[in-house]
């Protein structure tokens, strides 16, 4: 596969469950990516390491998601000029609403798009992803559009239908 255009970066081994509806997604799409676990308070300097160079390698953006008190996607943002997207993982004592908070109020200077809690956010992290990249990408437009359409064919016009 080509040069990883994405990462998927995530805090603990026990987020792949949600993230990796993100690779799904991308790799429906045909868009190269990367998987990394990196968590901002355990390994602090492989999130380091990793943001030195996500630009120089070309991603063009990284989809960063974690639970709990959910700093990755904030301090990745802060290390790095490639956009970031959040996606709080959820579960927890507080069932992932202490990451999308700790996730989506970045004070202003420094953002992070804030995706929903767990699977739907991780889907749509990569669609938002794949979204920017169709602007000037037209091949990956068409896949896009294909992908909703698709979508749309799966819905059935009467509940009653199996
Ligand atoms: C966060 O703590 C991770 O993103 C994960 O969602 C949560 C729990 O991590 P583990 O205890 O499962 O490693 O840092």
């Amino acid at each position: 596969m080509s040069e990883p255009k994405i990462a998927i970066i995530m805090g603990s081994q026990s987020d792949w469950k949600v993230m990796e509806h993100a690779a799904e997604t991308l790799q429906a799409l045909g868009i190269a990516y990367e998987v990394k676990v990196i968590s901002a308070h355990r390994t602090p300097e492989r999130l380091v390491a990793f943001t030195a160079t996500a630009e120089e390698r070309g991603l063009e953006c990284i989809i960063a998601g974690a639970g709990l008190a959910a700093h990755l996607a904030g301090v990745t943002a802060a290390h790095t000029l490639v956009p970031v997207l959040g996606v709080p993982t959820g579960g927890g004592p507080l069932g992932g609403m202490d990451a999308l908070l700790a996730t989506v109020q970045m004070p202003g200077g420094i953002p992070v798009g804030t995706l929903a809690i767990g699977k739907p956010g991780a889907i749509n992290a990569a669609l938002l992803a794949a979204a920017f990249m169709a602007r000037h990408d037209s091949k990956l437009r068409d896949r896009l559009a294909a992908y909703r359409e698709e979508q749309a064919r799966k819905i059935p016009e009467t509940p009653f239908e199996s």
